[in-house]
């Protein structure tokens, strides 16, 4: 901000949100320039900071979303005034629903038009409108304040359950300007912005005791569990225990998927019998069947216990009794549990573990027979196994998922081996995260990121492509193309337009990549496939794949059809 040999005596708006920014680390910026923070986002990239300009900010909200999740310090999206601000607030609002932090910060129009509705340029009471939709949401009127916005977001974002948060900045905040060591001084650099939170001994005890009485425990890995970064009590937690756990899908790879008490490949059976389950990170919400019901075993759930690890003190109870609430950080609560275990903790017994494995295998050798299967045109599986072949000898790729069936099938057939290495369409279930989280992917950890893609999915997002080849990224993309939502067959009975559901057929999303500069390919055998995405990750070079897929293959909703209200009518 100030030049040593000629000191201004003077700062601006500008200068204060980039160095307010710079202080508390955040180094990199996801947005898109326009009317009023153009030259904001210049004079980020003049001052040293990373910006990453999208096409879409919707797009540059789920990076930031995703960066969030992978670094625990907020993921920062920029935007312009109305139209880009409710662009980018789908993304904060989902990253609250995820519980990733991220701040939202778009520029406004004048408040004193605004409030008069005299109808100002992109008028919109823009604060108004994003705080039912976060987890908080500020607006700074005057440059002396923009240290406290900045520093109250920030620790919003992360403290407590992680969230979404919304800085408001009207466009005349940029251009006052100040006395540049007040300025200076008005800065906060934020002090221990995510406390540790220790839970109380006898929450501790109580969950040992629930837990010691279990005959058929399990463990529910979430992805609180995996932004907690807390990996190693975790895996000293579940193997020093012995108890089976199930992975939620960004959980998966805080311990191999191939290991031992992985129960992921019995999950209905383990959901259905456990008698004690410890959720770690893991809400009740749809994605757990709200702990109750059929998949719980119906007429079992009444004997169930549950002990719930989670930051936020009001999450138990939200859907069925929780017998022994463990409030704190993950990393803390795991450790008091397996400092309570002691050495002499019995393992479970081993008629349920020895039931759990005895499906596991059956299963896995089940899922064998049919990925080994080679048909023409490629199904999910085929196209799917050759990916898990490329992530297994590649485990610090990032793999981001998105779609109905593609998804689904993902899911269970690639495994990860590392923690967050895996970032999907979370507990939204929203289609559009892919090309923004393979962005930030890329930019935060600098490592190969694969991109597994519906065809309707990555059509949110696609766009992006040139965003990803601007920045020279090492993202390979992958579209399961199969000529339509969920699949290719539908017809319209009247004739005339397409079924809602279809695209035009034999469409070739390579070219799209390469119309950036980045290698294109279609590959319609799983050996073309194999060949594809092996040069991609050797050469790190953007490349989008179009894997033709049968078009009959695929199922309406994938493995959520009976959230269609038509299909539970036809029951
Ligand atoms: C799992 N399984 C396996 C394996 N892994 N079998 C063999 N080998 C391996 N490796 C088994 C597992 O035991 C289950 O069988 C089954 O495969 C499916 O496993 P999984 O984990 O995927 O479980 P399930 O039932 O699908 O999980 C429920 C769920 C999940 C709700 C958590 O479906 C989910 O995360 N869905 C998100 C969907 C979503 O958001 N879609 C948005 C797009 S749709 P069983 O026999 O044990 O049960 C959309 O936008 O509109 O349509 C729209
Ligand atoms: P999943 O969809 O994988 O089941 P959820 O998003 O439903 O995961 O749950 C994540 C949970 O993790 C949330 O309830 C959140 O409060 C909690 N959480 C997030 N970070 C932490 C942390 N560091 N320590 C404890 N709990 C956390």
């Amino acid at each position: 901000m100030t030049n040593d040999t000629q000191a201004p005596a003077t700062t601006d708006g500008f200068h204060l949100v980039i160095e307010a920014l710079k202080l508390n680390g955040i180094d990199t910026v996801y947005g898109l320039p326009g009317i009023p923070i153009t030259d904001l986002s210049r004079k980020m990239q003049a001052e040293g900071m990373r910006f990453i300009a999208f096409r879409h900010e919707q797009n540059a909200g789920n990076a930031a979303a995703a960066a969030g999740f992978l670094t625990q310090k907020p993921g920062i999206c920029l935007t312009v005034s109305a139209p880009g601000f409710l662009n980018g607030l789908t993304a904060l609002t989902n990253a609250t629903t995820n519980c990733f932090p991220m701040i939202l910060i778009s520029g406004s129009s004048e408040r004193e038009i605004v409030d008069l509705q005299q109808g100002d340029y992109e008028e919109m009471d823009q604060l108004a409108i994003a705080k039912p939709l976060c987890k908080a949401a500020f607006r700074v009127l005057h440059a002396e304040d923009i240290g406290v916005g900045i520093a109250r977001a920030i620790r919003a974002a992360v403290s407590g359950r992680p969230g979404g948060v919304y800085l408001d900045f009207p466009a005349k905040l940029f251009g006052q300007v100040m006395d540049a060591a007040a300025g200076q001084r008005s800065l906060i650099k934020v002090v221990d912005a995510a406390p540790r939170q220790i839970p109380a001994p006898d929450a501790v005890q109580r969950a040992l005791d629930v837990l010691k009485g279990a005959k058929r425990p399990l463990i529910l890995l979430g992805k609180g569990a995996a932004y907690a970064q807390a990996d190693d009590a975790i895996r000293t937690f579940v193997e020093s225990s012995g108890i089976p756990y199930l992975p939620m899908s960004m959980a998966k790879g805080l311990l191999p998927d191939t290991h031992a008490q992985s129960a992921a490949a019995t999950r209905s059976y383990v959901l259905a019998e456990a008698d004690v389950v410890v959720l770690v990170g893991a809400r009740l919400n749809w994605l757990l069947s709200h702990g109750k019901g059929k998949t719980w075993g119906g007429a079992n759930a009444a004997n169930r216990k549950f002990i719930q690890i989670d930051i936020s003190p009001t999450e138990a109870d939200s859907n069925v009794p929780i017998a022994a609430p463990l409030v704190g950080d993950i990393g803390s609560c795991v450790a008091a549990l397996v400092a309570g275990m002691g050495p002499n903790w019995a393992r479970p017994p081993a008629e349920w573990t020895g039931a759990i494995a005895e499906r596991k295998d059956k299963n896995l050798s089940k899922m064998a027979e049919t990925l080994a299967k080679d048909p023409s045109p490629m199904s999910f599986h085929s196209a799917l196994r050759v990916i898990r072949d490329v992530v297994k000898a590649n485990p610090e790729a990032i793999v981001v998922n998105e779609g109905a069936n593609t998804l689904d099938f993902a899911r269970s057939i690639v495994d990860m081996y590392l923690p967050r290495k895996r970032l999907d369409v979370g507990t939204w279930g929203i289609m559009g995260i892919g090309m923004g989280f393979s962005v930030a992917a890329a930019v935060t950890t600098g490592k190969q990121v694969i991109a597994i893609e519906g065809d309707s999915a990555f059509g949110f997002s696609g766009m992006e492509v040139e965003t990803i080849c601007r920045y020279k990224l090492p993202v390979c993309v992958i579209v399961f193309n199969n000529n339509g939502v969920y699949k290719g067959t539908d017809v319209n009975p009247r004739g005339g337009d397409m079924a809602p559901t279809q695209f035009v057929k034999a469409a070739r999303y390579d070219k799209l990549m390469e119309a950036f500069g980045g290698v294109g390919v279609n590959a319609t055998t799983s050996a073309e496939l194999d060949r594809a995405l092996k040069e991609a990750v050797a050469s790190g070079r953007p490349t989008l794949i179009n894997a033709v897929i049968d078009e009959s293959a695929g199922t309406e909703s994938g493995r959520i059809t009976s959230l269609n209200p038509q299909t539970a009518a036809k029951k």
